[in-house]
């Protein structure tokens, strides 16, 4: 018998795979059909504190290795948001439900994950990490004083674990030994790559915000090699993330380290039932090597 079980910060993950921030996760309906087609963890869409429409379309452009996108956080705000995660809270009870959060600076952060907590989310992920979002996400972890500020504040105000999702940055060791440092429970490699998408006929970019972030399979190999670096640098868990399309990725990005895995854009290229799939893929491959607990493989590539 093959043992996805995972311990993830106290929480059971069977199996190790958690749906990713910004996909299918606005409202309780959408996070309750998804918890249904066996993910182990919910992340909820990165949620300000107020409504926000997000950026011109196009938001998204589909590539030959994934997706473009710069949606630029569009989000109800936590006042409407904490009644959604409510909903959510009494229908997956058994699973941990991740409340990810954006804010331009340390106050807004921590008023947000009290909200989140007080509203049923387990743990908090902070997103430090878009890359097209002037004043939020990638500007704040390519500050180190101010990245490490916003988790030592969300860490001292609430008792749940904090997880800070980092984008791909070329120091992502540095990165990562800073939010231990600051108190983060736990590093999610990666958010999307900055990215362009041009059209040679109407010689435009195709994104209303010009600018984007790439996911899905084309940047796998950042993401592995963000977790290998990381995984080096922290005692405290790594999260993967990017381009985890089919059981051979998931186990991948083990071997480089990580105690769990986010997937997303898997969701566009192989439908809702995409975590089954991994699943069922990770434990043929598994089976055929004769590993029986992802503990035998965890780290294993360094
Ligand atoms: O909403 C977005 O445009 C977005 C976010 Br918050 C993020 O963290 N990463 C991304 O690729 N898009």
């Amino acid at each position: 018998m093959v043992n996805l079980e995972t311990e993830l910060l106290d929480h059971e993950l069977d199996p190790p795979l958690i749906l990713a921030s910004g996909i299918l996760d606005q409202t309780s309906k959408t996070m309750e059909r998804i918890a249904g087609k066996g993910v182990g963890g919910i992340v909820t869409k990165s949620i300000g504190k107020e409504p926000k429409e997000g950026h011109p379309n196009p938001t998204i452009v589909e590539l030959e290795n994934g997706l473009l996108n710069a949606m630029g956080l569009p989000n109800p705000g936590i006042e409407y948001f904490k009644k959604e995660l409510t909903k959510l809270r009494k229908s997956v009870e058994e699973k941990p439900i991740i409340g990810s959060i954006f804010a331009s600076g340390p106050e807004d952060f921590s008023e947000l994950a009290q909200e989140m907590v007080e509203h049923g989310a387990d743990i908090i992920e902070l997103n430090l990490s878009c890359p097209h979002a002037e004043g939020y996400g990638a500007s704040i972890a390519s500050k180190d004083d101010m990245m490490v500020d916003v988790i030592d504040r969300v860490n001292n105000t609430v008792e749940e674990p904090v997880l800070a999702k980092l984008p791909p940055s070329t120091d992502i060791d540095k990165k990562a030994a800073l939010a231990e440092k600051g108190g983060s429970d736990g590093i999610v490699c990666i958010n999307t790559v900055r990215a362009m998408a041009i059209n040679f006929e109407t010689r435009e970019a195709i994104l209303g915000n010009k600018i984007g972030g790439y996911s899905g399979e084309g940047i796998k190999p950042i993401g592995v090699r963000c977790v290998f670096e990381a995984y080096k640098e922290v005692d405290i868990p790594v999260i993967g993330c990017g381009g985890i399309t089919n059981g051979r990725d998931a186990l991948e990005y083990i071997l480089a380290g990580a105690t769990a895995l986010e997937i997303g854009t898997v969701f566009h290229s192989r439908g809702k039932e995409a975590p089954k799939k991994i699943t069922d893929e990770m434990k043929e491959l598994m089976k055929k090597e004769d590993i029986k607990d992802l503990n035998e493989l965890r780290g294993d590539a360094h």
